[in-house]
């Protein structure tokens, strides 16, 4: 084994409010050795993701919250060094829940081995994993779009909103995406065909939209909630479709956010409202990832991704990441 250290990086304290970098401790452990029926990895790419922050409280959740000295959950993929398990062997290239550590120990439950004729490695913690698979199944099954609807999406430039735009637009609709700067709004309409962006921090969303969708709207994927979200509610059109991904604008709030309180439109419009985990789509993901994988072989759906290398910049990375500093999917190329 080339480095003889494992870095990890544990939950020191819950944040109140925006997590800092103190309430993250990096530790250097040495590299385990598995148990019979074990593996393990050598990670090579971590995915930092918004469902992160909410797994640092201690709340109720469709998973258990991370302890304190625990390490950090989270997506990641790598080779396999050592295995006591007859469903892996050593060089087995898989992706999994294994943590923010340089190598992870796993009983191979939620570890998949990763077909790289399909992408990159790093692409199945990214387009061909848990975040495009949410764009997948959270559009086109949520949304149930039709061609020539108006879709609008926010945090449009994002790991998700990058691939719900895309899709949108393989499906014949009208989409405007919105963005926390003229960069992203000038990326999801140059090079993703964006019909038109929103910077929802300079512009007013409002009349930005009575602009760009003269006709209202009829599905909106929500990654935000907040302003944005109420802004787009205000221009629904009869039996519009919301998809309510996330609230990432909520998630580090120190008191909760009153609004919205516009359900009304809801009842006028005739329109759906629907919450959904991407989870609830594992007996199909196979699907997912070979419709995405071929989009990608035709030219039809980009991605990018925003990497930063060395695991102990993870939790920099990953503030910087819910404050709007990436720039698509945040991925640490794990090195140390
Ligand atoms: P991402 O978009 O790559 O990164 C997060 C982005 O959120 C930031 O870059 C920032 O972009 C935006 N943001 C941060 N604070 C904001 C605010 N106050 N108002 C508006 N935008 C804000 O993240 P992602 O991985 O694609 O996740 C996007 C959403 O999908 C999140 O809400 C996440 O929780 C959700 N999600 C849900 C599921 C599910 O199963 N339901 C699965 C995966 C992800 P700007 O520069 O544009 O502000
Ligand atoms: C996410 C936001 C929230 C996500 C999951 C959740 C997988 C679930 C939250 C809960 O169960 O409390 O981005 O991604």
């Amino acid at each position: 084994m080339d480095n003889e250290v494992n870095l990890r990086v544990l939950l020191k304290s819950r944040p109140v409010g925006f997590p800092t970098e103190e309430d993250f401790q990096i530790v250097e452990s040495s590299i385990p050795e598995p148990e019979e029926g074990e593996i393990l990895v050598k990670v090579e790419w971590l995915s930092l993701d918004p469902y992160m922050r909410g797994r640092m409280n201690d709340a109720k959740s469709y998973a258990s919250p991370v302890e304190i000295g625990e390490v950090m959950v989270g997506g990641a993929a790598g080779t396999v060094v050592n295995s006591r398990s007859p469903a892996f062997s050593v060089g087995d290239i898989v992706e999994g829940r294994l943590g923010w550590q340089s190598y992870a120990l796993s009983d191979g439950s939620g570890v998949r081995k990763v077909d790289e004729s399909l992408g990159p490695l790093q692409t199945s913690i990214g387009i061909l994993g848990m975040p495009g698979l949410t764009a997948y199944f959270g559009f086109l099954d949520v949304c149930e779009p039709n061609p020539g609807e108006t879709v609008v999406v926010s945090a449009a430039s994002g790991a998700v909103g990058q691939i719900v735009g895309q899709i949108a637009k393989i499906m014949g609709c009208k989409v405007i995406g919105t963005a926390g700067s003229d960069s992203k709004v000038q990326y999801i309409v140059d090079e993703l065909g964006f019909d038109s962006g929103i910077n929802y921090k300079t512009q007013n969303v409002g009349e930005a939209l009575d602009e760009e969708c003269p006709e209202g709207i009829d599905v909106y994927f929500d990654n935000v909630g907040g302003l944005v979200t109420d802004a787009v509610m205000d221009r629904l059109n009869i039996r519009a479709r919301i998809a309510v991904c996330g609230q990432i604008s909520q998630y580090n709030l120190k008191e909760p956010d009153l609004a919205p309180r516009n359900f009304g439109i809801l009842t006028r419009s005739q329109a759906k409202m629907e919450g959904f985990l991407v989870f609830a789509y594992e007996n199909r993901y196979d699907e997912g990832l070979n419709m995405m994988a071929k989009w990608i072989k035709e030219g039809k759906l980009r991605y990018r991704e925003d990497v930063v290398e060395g695991l102990k910049n993870a939790p920099r990375t990953f503030i910087g990441m819910l404050n709007g500093e990436n720039f698509g999917k945040t991925l640490i190329k794990v090195s140390n």
